[in-house]
């Protein structure tokens, strides 16, 4: 099964994304890669998509990149064909590119030359470490405190840093090669608080042992830095600069998020225009009901509206780079920021409908077990929560909107 990519036709889109379908779509219909084991699955994911090619546009051209900057809707159209085909293709896509996206916006030139080159070959696997245990939606609550050492010793000046805390829910934790790791750097200032640290996965002090278990395949652990040390040259951009930066790369990854939930919602209603037209009861097929074709038509309008948001929050944000609009200014960030939010919300909460909808139609065979229909409905949960859930894009939204 290999999905209709005719939406790239739509005036969203340029030449370099509309030649990237059809080998992309050859090359994630070959691919077989045994999912029993979601980590070492992620490890061969990531290696996959490293040699084909596709980690590429994951960072900017300078850094061993495809395009010359980072590009939205070429990762819109990659995490929806990825996950049309594999949710956990998708999940080892997008977890190089998130976590990795602060370095591409804010790292230093060495920081960039040192990460990101790795993370578009695959040799390195790149995670995001914000949330904590108390400190999920309302981020910028967070506890993780880093202090900086700039004592001199016995052996000379120290320039270190000290991580101490817990992050908790980091997909790729206890895989990964490094970690983008936002922490407090101002108890007292809340948001404006806050610093973006790289972290190497040997770091002394940090312990990634403890796995969590979920609904569907996605490596997942807590991270805990007991006096985690890091040299000064890990601090990754401005020096209270992190809550900003944590929002600038999710406002890009939230409109990959609803790529992603696009992508599961055009298979779940690719699955169930095919039973439908092969079902057959009542002296006829499922799909000569009218309920069944108000049904599907009723998906495919909710696939589309996710679409026409998804592909807008993209494309804003490539105008914006490509005009090199990357200003702060109230209304341009906004614009984008409101966009990604409403794409994520729709995306996510249209796919949860349409494979609900899809299994439904399925009957029986829905929730058996090994159906595609059954692993998409526990596949789809997460995406409602993870990078904001829909609530905190209904406030970004919200808020915007009644500021006028
Ligand atoms: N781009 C640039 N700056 C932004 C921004 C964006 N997208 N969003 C917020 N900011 C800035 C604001 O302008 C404000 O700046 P000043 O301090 O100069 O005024 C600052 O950041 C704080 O913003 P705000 O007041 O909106 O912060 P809140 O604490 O109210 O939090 C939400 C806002 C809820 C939207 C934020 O905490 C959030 O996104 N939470 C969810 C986090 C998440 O997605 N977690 C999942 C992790 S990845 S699986």
């Amino acid at each position: 099964m290999a999905p209709d990519t005719t939406h790239l036709a739509l005036p969203f889109f340029d030449a370099p994304h509309r030649a990237m379908a059809a080998p992309l779509v050859a090359w994630a219909t070959a691919q077989q890669v045994d999912e029993s084991d979601d980590r070492q699955a992620c490890r061969e994911w990531v290696r996959r998509l490293g040699d084909g090619g596709w980690l590429r546009y994951c960072v900017p051209a300078a850094f061993g990149g495809a395009l010359p900057q980072l590009d939205s809707r070429a990762l819109v159209i990659l995490r929806e064909t990825l996950a049309f085909h594999s949710p956990l293709a998708d999940f080892a896509f997008a977890m190089q590119g998130l976590g990795s996206g602060a370095i591409t916006l804010a790292g230093t030139p060495e920081q960039q030359a040192h990460y990101l080159p790795a993370v578009a070959r695959g040799d390195k696997i790149a995670a995001f470490a914000l949330s904590e245990p108390d400190a999920g939606s309302d981020a910028g609550a967070m506890q993780t405190i880093a202090n900086f050492d700039h004592s001199t010793g016995a052996e000379g000046k120290n320039d270190s840093i000290f991580l101490n805390g817990t992050k908790t829910w980091i997909s790729n934790g206890g895989l990964a090669d490094f970690y983008c790791v936002f922490a407090k750097t101002d108890m007292a200032a809340g948001t404006r608080g806050i610093t973006a640290f790289i972290v190497d996965a040997d770091a002394p002090g940090l312990d990634a042992s403890e796995h969590i278990a979920v609904m569907a395949p996605h490596p997942l652990a807590t991270l805990r830095f007991t006096q985690c040390k890091v040299p000064a040259g890990a601090q990754l951009g401005p020096l209270h600069g992190g809550f900003k930066l944590a929002m600038q790369t999710l406002d890009i990854f939230r409109a990959s998020v609803a790529g992603a939930a696009l992508g599961f919602a055009r298979r779940a209603l690719a699955e169930a225009v095919a039973h439908a037209r092969q079902r057959r009861m009542f002296g006829q097929t499922l799909a000569d009901f009218q309920l069944t074709q108000a049904k599907i038509g009723e998906m495919a309008a909710l696939v589309d509206a996710a679409a026409l948001l998804t592909y807008r929050a993209a494309w804003l944000r490539d105008v914006a780079v490509a005009s090199s609009d990357t200003s702060q200014n109230a209304n341009a960030w906004r614009e984008r920021s409101v966009a990604a939010a409403m794409a994520k919300m729709t995306a996510t909460e249209n796919a949860q409908r349409v494979i609900d909808m899809a299994l439904q139609m399925h009957g029986g065979l829905g929730v058996k077990v090994g159906t595609r229909v059954e692993s998409l409905y526990r596949d789809i949960r997460a995406l409602r929560i993870y990078e904001g859930a829909t609530e905190v894009q209904q406030l970004i939204i919200g808020k915007t909107v009644l500021q006028g």
